[in-house]
């Protein structure tokens, strides 16, 4: 159990969700601010980055959904991580990777007084007013994957520059196709922050005149759904028959389109690639469907995120520009802007490399 005082917390808790109830819908309060709502304030004071890592901390990963493969890798970093500084790990989250579908989740976390929560956000509103709540009765908050408002949460951990991963696919895709033609983009929901973001900056950089003769017809999403993303897919090329090229920037859709392509006339024609996992892309690379891709790597990202959170438990951080702390293994990692941690850049994976991966 945490070593956090339970009694305090309790009548805290059951006023706060009380609160959250009535208040529900609404944003959450900023960090550091006047708190001007009258809500309390869910600073933390200083930070001492020679505090001791607490031990018995309970952590909980909340993924956007739990039968993602990249979740369950990504969450499986943060069971090590768990581990390593003897904490309690456990793992809850929805089947579906819709808007609100996390907020139930959340509630009970708070009323079980979990020290940490991790969570990749399906959007970047819908869980604030369950997280400001945690938050307001003690618990910490780290965001990693796809963010919510920097409000909503103490740190996130981001896998690489939004800007990193948005350029390295339009790279990828203008290699792939000659540098011309049309291409379609095969996104998740279309509510998560992390995919909305990553689209608008890979429109920004196709504007660059080296991709003058690219044009970006159309968004469609499989909202993370295998089903779902194969038949968008297949509705892609029956709109767009000249269609040269997709990026798909989630593993469930890059997986889907792959696995469609690799059945049809467009193998090999159609040029496939975005963010997808090693063990899921590997036959489509051998078959020839996908040439290249990227991902960073999903456990490190949920290690790094575990051992954030220990850090803002243990008052090492509390989330300001420029602290730092060490993420066991990973090393020492330092708070930029807006609460935000950079994992580090992504890697790309071909024909030559994808063997040297198993995740
Ligand atoms: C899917 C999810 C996740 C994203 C990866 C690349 O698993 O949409 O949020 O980061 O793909």
């Amino acid at each position: 159990m945490s070593l956090r005082s339970r009694g305090a917390r309790m009548g805290v808790i059951a006023a706060a969700v009380t609160a959250l109830v009535l208040a529900a819908g609404c944003g959450g309060t900023t960090r550091g601010s006047e708190g001007g709502g009258g809500e309390p304030d869910v600073t933390t004071g200083t930070a001492n980055p020679d505090a001791p890592l607490k031990e018995g901390l309970s952590v909980a990963f909340l993924p956007k959904q739990i039968n993602n493969p990249y979740f369950t890798v990504a969450d499986g970093g943060g069971k090590d991580a768990v581990t390593e500084f003897k904490g309690e790990y456990k793992e809850v989250g929805p089947s579906e990777a819709s808007a609100s579908s996390q907020v139930s989740y959340i509630n009970t976390l708070t009323q079980q007084q979990t020290d940490v929560i991790a969570t990749s956000a399906n959007d970047p509103n819908a869980i604030c007013g369950a997280l400001t709540t945690a938050r307001q009765t003690g618990a910490k908050v780290v965001t990693f994957d796809s963010d919510t408002k920097p409000e909503c949460r103490d740190v996130f951990i981001s896998q690489a520059t939004a800007e990193g991963i948005a350029d390295v696919q339009v790279e990828m895709i203008a290699e792939q196709i000659g540098g011309k033609g049309k291409i379609a983009v095969l996104s998740a929901t279309p509510n998560a922050t992390n995919q909305n973001e990553w689209i608008e900056l890979m429109k920004k950089e196709l504007e660059k005149p080296e991709y003058s003769d690219i044009d970006l017809v159309t968004v469609a999403y499989g909202n993370d759904d295998d089903q779902k993303s194969f038949q968008e897919t297949q509705g892609l090329l029956r709109s767009y028959p000249d269609l040269k090229g997709i990026i798909s920037p989630t593993t469930v859709g890059l997986a889907a389109a792959a696995r469609y392509l690799s059945g049809s006339q467009y193998q090999g024609k159609v040029a496939l690639t975005g963010l997808g996992t090693p063990n899921q892309m590997r036959q489509f690379v051998k078959d020839g469907t996908v040439e290249k891709f990227a991902l960073w790597k999903p456990a490190d990202l949920g290690y790094l995120a575990a051992y954030a959170g220990a850090a803002l438990a243990s008052g090492q951080i509390t989330g300001e520009q420029g602290q730092t702390f060490t993420a066991g293994k990973l090393g020492e990692y330092t708070v930029g802007e807006n609460g935000v941690i950079v994992l580090g850049p992504p890697t790309e994976f071909d024909k030559s490399n994808i063997d040297e991966f198993d995740f």
